[in-house]
């Protein structure tokens, strides 16, 4: 595989915010737009370092610290026994045996919240249906006149944010197996539903995975991106296309409403890191309102 055009890329913004989430307050160094590309020189660049206790105290979903411990060699750019340490977008750099970033500076060393040095893989299922009324018409746009789409959505408890209910791939799994377990975590256990309807549910939930259009594949402009840690992904989205299928259930239940839910497509969205840009490819494959 080739090493990654950076110019093809776009440029990272969530991945430079200020604070880190969920660290207490840790900040990033400040990395303005003309400086995040490597090739352009920057003596007085000071990333902070940090990698969260969770990650260092090394969990079985967490690497080792590499740039203290020479003992350690992982395999970057290719598979490491279970753990894929390919990226999608091409070859990444590997500076004193630690992985640089693509997409150049985040003002951060380390893995942050990330488990792997380099590329950590993630898989995200956007899961649609037409919006439509009581009687079953699908509901337009007044002013586009197109139909309007729905995704389940949850908020993430993180950031707070509204995002596709995605996970990351663990170690020997395939990103098929990670789309459908993650939206049966993230989604399905939070429903209010007996467990005949939750039956009835993951047998629809099976067979609509059966089929799904894959929407992007490649770096995700992540919150917790790091010089030396970051996320990918593959988004893939599986449509309801006559709404008798997952499309039929009602999501938000319980006390706890409103943590997953059927949310209108269009370009008012703000969504957790790329996840944006992931729901406007896919309803403008399905030529819906946006
Ligand atoms: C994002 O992080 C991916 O697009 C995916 O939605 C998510 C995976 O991380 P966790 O939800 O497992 O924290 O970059």
């Amino acid at each position: 595989m080739s090493t990654v055009n950076i110019a093809k890329l776009p440029l990272h913004i969530k991945a430079r915010e200020k604070i880190y989430p969920a660290s207490g307050g840790v900040g990033r160094f400040p990395v303005p737009d003309d400086k995040v590309p490597w090739n352009v020189e920057w003596p007085e660049y000071q990333p902070t370092d940090f990698t969260a206790k969770v990650v260092a105290e090394g969990p079985v979903w967490a690497d080792p610290e590499i740039r203290t411990d020479d003992s350690v060699k992982l395999k970057f750019n290719q598979r490491d026994g279970k753990v894929n340490r390919k990226s999608h977008i091409g070859n990444y750099e590997v500076i004193e045996g630690v992985p640089r970033n693509p997409c150049g500076r985040t003002g951060m060393v380390g893995r942050g919240f990330l488990g792997k040095w380099g590329p950590n893989h993630a898989a995200d299922p956007i899961v649609t249906r037409w919006k439509s009324d009581q009687h079953g018409n699908i509901l337009k746009d007044s002013e586009t006149k197109k139909p309007i789409l729905q995704f389940v959505a949850i908020k993430r408890k993180d950031t707070g944010e509204w995002a596709i209910p995605g996970g990351m791939v663990d170690a020997g799994d395939t990103v098929s197996a990670t789309l459908k377990r993650e939206f049966g975590e993230e989604a399905l256990n939070s429903m209010d539903a007996t467990d005949a309807e939750k039956k009835t549910i993951e047998k629809s939930v099976a067979d609509l995975f059966k089929c799904g259009i894959e929407v992007y594949r490649g770096y995700v402009d992540d919150p917790r991106n790091t010089d030396n840690a970051w996320m990918e992904t593959v988004a893939v989205n599986f449509h309801d296309m006559s709404g008798n299928s997952v499309g039929k259930f009602k999501l938000h239940a319980g006390d706890d409403a409103g943590d997953v839910q059927w949310a209108d497509i269009c370009s008012q969205l703000k969504l957790f890191a790329s996840h944006e840009s992931f729901i406007q490819k896919t309803a403008s494959n399905l030529d819906a309102h946006w």
